[in-house]
């Protein structure tokens, strides 16, 4: 089953909203297997934005995320990338959809409250950043049938 990784980045744990976006979450029926709540370091950080490192807001990017507690975690189903990514909305909070995480809930682009996988690869490679393989949990939800076919 596909896995992405989310982040609830620092403002999101500062204006209290992690329940507000986990309770989206599992609205939706993504199923969570992992959860983490930890402070990046910088050299962490530089890893998983590395692609952004020579855009001009590369530093105040990774003074952000590594400014206070995120909450890391795996979020798995069908299609799980897409569908985040959606729920998420366009980067820019100002032009993203009503609707979505950052269309409701923020207004400016650093910050833009959560971070998800944009493709299967990079959901690979950031998941081995974040957790080891044992704290990935598999179980079952009694109400799976009614998520997914
Ligand atoms: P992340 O990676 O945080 O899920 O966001 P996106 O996938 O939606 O957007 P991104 O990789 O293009 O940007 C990463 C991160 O950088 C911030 N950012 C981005 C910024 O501060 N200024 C900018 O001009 C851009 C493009 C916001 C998200």
């Amino acid at each position: 089953m596909e896995q992405t990784l989310v982040l609830l980045k620092p403002d999101a744990i500062q204006r209290l909203l992690i329940g507000e976006i986990i309770s989206r979450i599992e609205s939706k029926g993504l199923k969570i297997v992992a959860t983490k709540l930890t402070v990046l370091d910088k050299d962490t950080a530089n890893q998983h934005y590395g692609e952004h490192s020579e855009k001009p807001f590369f530093n105040d990017l990774v003074n952000f995320i590594t400014s206070g507690p995120i909450l890391a975690m795996v979020l798995e189903g069908k299609n799980a990338i897409s569908i985040t990514r959606s729920m998420m909305g366009e980067t820019n909070p100002a032009t993203a959809n009503p609707g979505t995480i950052r269309g409701d809930l923020a207004t400016t682009m650093t910050y833009n409250l959560i971070h998800g996988s944009d493709s299967l690869k990079s959901a690979i490679k950031e998941i081995s950043l974040f957790f080891k393989k044992d704290e990935l949990i598999s179980y079952n939800r009694t109400i799976e049938n009614w998520i997914q076919d």
